[in-house]
């Protein structure tokens, strides 16, 4: 069992309670707020009730949680075609906050809060602050991009309502960041794990050493990263680096958590109940079995989600969890089912060359993916960055980087790419979430 600083048991913190309720307790939770949320959004949004008309279900017919499966699943694209209002449970009167995911193409997707929707979620991000060890009275800098993102207000309510002190600094202006970060004394930062590798390499061009930083814990999330990733991270800051996953159809960040056993992410089950389905056929999965998370919103009021598909490929850890958490959990979300490349046949993911480049000695994992076709065979390149010491290093060493690394990538993704490497600092660095991939195949 992990303890609180003072050595308390984690559950005697009055944040973190309700991870560790009795299995029965929390079932009893669910089911009750799963009936009430399913009423809620049969009587309140036409989509829902025309939906479940169609397959002959009524609110009444939800006895038991397993009766979920029978309700039907809503996608992405009913957001768009319904844009932006027609998801919503509550009247405009009611809904004090409005958030949007920018969409890769056309118009955004809407999201709503009532203000007992912003206080489920202050409260779940506050319990995923507690379980990874940040407490009141630190002072959390908070580098996710403020506006419509979830990402910089959802960490900001949860950060105050633990009782820690917020740095709105949002994303961007490393060198600034750098310096309040050292000279406002933050123990722990939120950002995206890309962003955070932009503020490793910046500090080391600029001398400045992380590791004399007061950071104790960063808060990573909103896009896939790896072992081999927070390895880095921790290494160069010193610090202990925690995924954190959630998205803005659901809630934003706060649908869960890893705690300190840094095993896996646990759902806040009492708000989110997850399924794990076959992306083709839409079947519950055995627990354990890898598959897309569906997710149901079971105290949403404004816009409640019912079995919302995630796209997010993962599993449930059978195994309860030593920090004593009852929260089921699950493993980290490395690939969405729709970012799946497929280059002459064979299915990539980017997050498999971040991967393979953390295993070579001196290789960056500052990378772009593109994609051509040349007489109709698609060509893959890669392009990986240089350390400034690389760069000026002999032909010779140079070279052998790259049969190293071409070597590494090609054996994790099975087919042989074109390795570029390039001049430190060109390739662009995000302040948000990355872009990886230029697929030039259909232009
Ligand atoms: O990214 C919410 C968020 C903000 C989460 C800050 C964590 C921290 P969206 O912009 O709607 O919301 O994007 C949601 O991002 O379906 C995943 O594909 C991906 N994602 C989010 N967190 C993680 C994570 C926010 N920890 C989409 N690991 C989700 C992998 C993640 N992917």
């Amino acid at each position: 069992m992990t303890t609180l600083a003072g050595d308390q048991p984690e559950y005697f913190n009055p944040v973190s309670a309700p991870d560790f309720l009795m299995k029965d307790q929390l079932q009893r939770l669910q089911l009750q707020r799963l009936k009430r949320i399913v009423k809620r959004a049969y009587d309140n949004v036409e989509l829902t009730r025309n939906r479940m008309d169609d397959v002959g279900i009524n609110p009444e017919d939800i006895k038991t949680l397993a009766d979920i499966s029978k309700l039907p699943f809503v996608y992405k694209s009913d957001l768009r075609d319904t844009y932006p209002y027609g998801l919503f449970a509550s009247p405009m009167s009611e809904v004090v906050r409005l958030h949007a995911s920018s969409g890769t193409t056309g118009k955004p997707t809407v999201v709503a809060y009532t203000q007992d929707d912003i206080d489920v979620w202050s409260s779940v991000m506050q319990r995923a602050f507690a379980s990874c060890g940040v407490h009141a009275g630190d002072i959390v800098q908070n580098s996710y991009g403020y506006g419509l993102f979830t990402g910089g207000l959802g960490a900001h309510y949860g950060a105050e309502a633990l009782g820690a002190t917020v740095i709105p600094v949002s994303g961007g202006n490393t060198d600034r960041q750098l310096m309040i970060m050292k000279d406002f004394g933050a123990n722990a930062l939120c950002a995206t794990p890309s962003y955070f590798l932009h503020i490793i390499d910046r500090a080391e061009q600029l001398g400045i050493d992380l590791k004399d930083m007061p950071l104790r814990v960063g808060i990573f999330g909103a896009e896939p990263w790896s072992e081999p990733m927070r390895t880095h991270c921790e290494a160069a800051a010193n610090m202990k680096a925690y995924d954190i996953y959630g998205l803005s159809e659901i809630i934003g960040p706060g649908v869960g958590s890893e705690c300190r056993c840094q095993k896996g992410l646990h759902i806040f089950e009492d708000h989110f109940y997850p399924e794990i389905i076959d992306p083709e056929t839409g079947e519950v999965l055995p627990e354990g079995q890898e598959g897309e998370l569906v997710l149901t919103t079971l105290s949403k009021d404004a816009m409640p989600m019912i079995r919302y598909r995630t796209r997010d490929i993962t599993s449930f850890i059978t195994e309860p969890c030593e920090c004593g958490r009852t929260l089921r959990r699950i493993n980290r979300i490395g690939r969405r089912s729709d970012d799946m490349l497929v280059i002459r046949g064979v299915n990539l993911f980017p997050s498999q060359i971040e991967s393979a480049l953390l295993k070579v000695e001196n290789a960056q994992p500052h990378y772009q993916i593109i994609l051509t076709k040349e007489k109709g065979l698609d060509q893959l390149e890669i392009e990986v960055e240089l350390t400034a010491e690389m760069f000026s290093d002999q032909v010779s060493k140079i070279e052998q980087l790259q049969k190293k690394i071409t070597h590494a990538i090609e054996t994790t993704i099975g087919i042989s790419a074109k390795i570029r490497l390039v001049e430190p600092n060109t390739i662009a660095r995000s302040e948000g979430k990355a872009k990886r991939v230029i697929d030039k195949r259909e232009q």
